[in-house]
């Protein structure tokens, strides 16, 4: 679990410029994303992490429920690109690419990233990203990149019946612990290089990198927007992060806001 001291030790062997030079702690809040909001507003610096050890109000995108027990890894980071809100939209792929990187090199776990916003270990959701943002006019004030990823907590004692199916854990895949603050430091030093990556050569070479592990191209799948969902085939993610879909008329769509789920039949005519 994690604490001062671990987390006091960790400072000393971090190896980023500016991610988690300053690391708020608490052992509960509502959200991570909200605290650093609050210390954003305040002018804190960019690096700045909100972390916990279990959140009774996480949010997922949409108003939606982020489930936090005890022993997962939840934080927020703060960010302050000096970009257009369209460009700096894209940092919940250098936030998931990093996540995969991480599990896939450090545990070994096979995992994918999942159009927008989740990793997936072997094909089950371990981890969502919530990237929010303030702006002023069209610059960036700041973004608050929050990863939850389910990590030293097994699915199946620490998590709903309803989201057991489809939920991953690093434990619950490991059949082990692991420590928490190594992964943090793996975490945040990835992130740091990524979003260096991102600033200094652009979304390109970020987002080539996380195709690597975006095992969804290629399927069937349904996409649910707000109002309707379509099926078809997941063919691309554009540079503007935007999903591209074939659909079984065979017309071709551009979506930017959604989420992706693999539809059971796979259909051949559809190429
Ligand atoms: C996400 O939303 O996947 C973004 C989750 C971001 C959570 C982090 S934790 C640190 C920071 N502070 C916050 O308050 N939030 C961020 P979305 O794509 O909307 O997915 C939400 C859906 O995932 C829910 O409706 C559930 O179906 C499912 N879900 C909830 N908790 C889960 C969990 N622990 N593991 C797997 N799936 C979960």
């Amino acid at each position: 679990m994690l604490t001062e001291t671990k987390l006091r030790k960790l400072r000393e062997r971090l190896l980023t410029r500016c991610f988690g030079k300053h690391v708020f702690f608490s052992r509960e809040v509502g959200s991570t994303n909200e605290w650093a909001r609050e210390l954003a507003e305040k002018g804190a610096e960019e690096g700045t992490v909100t972390l916990v050890q279990m959140q009774t109000a996480g949010r997922g995108r949409l108003g939606r429920e982020w489930i936090s027990p005890r022993g997962g890894l939840w934080f927020s980071l703060i960010l302050r690109p000096n970009q257009k809100a369209r460009q700096a939209a894209k940092l919940v792929f250098v936030a998931s690419l990093a996540v995969a990187e991480v599990l896939h090199q450090k545990y070994g776990l096979r995992t994918e990233t999942k159009w927008p916003n989740d990793v997936l270990a072997n094909g089950r959701k371990i981890c969502g990203i919530l990237a929010e943002m303030n702006t002023k006019g069209e610059y960036v004030n700041y973004v608050i990149l929050g990863v939850g990823l389910n990590a030293d907590f097994s699915v199946s004692d620490s998590l709903p019946e309803l989201l057991k199916p489809d939920a991953a854990s690093i434990e619950s895949e490991l059949g082990r612990k692991i420590q928490l603050e190594n992964l943090l430091k793996a975490l945040l030093e990835k992130m740091e290089e990524v979003y260096y990556s991102f600033l200094e050569t652009g979304f390109p070479p970020v987002l080539d990198r996380w195709k690597l592990y975006a095992g969804f191209l290629g399927k069937l799948i349904v996409v649910r927007e707000q109002h309707q969902s379509l099926k078809g085939v997941a063919s691309d993610v554009d540079v503007d992060g935007a999903l591209i879909m074939k659909l079984e008329d065979g017309t071709t769509r551009r979506i930017l806001v959604g989420d992706v789920a693999f539809a059971k039949r796979q259909l051949n005519q559809i190429e």
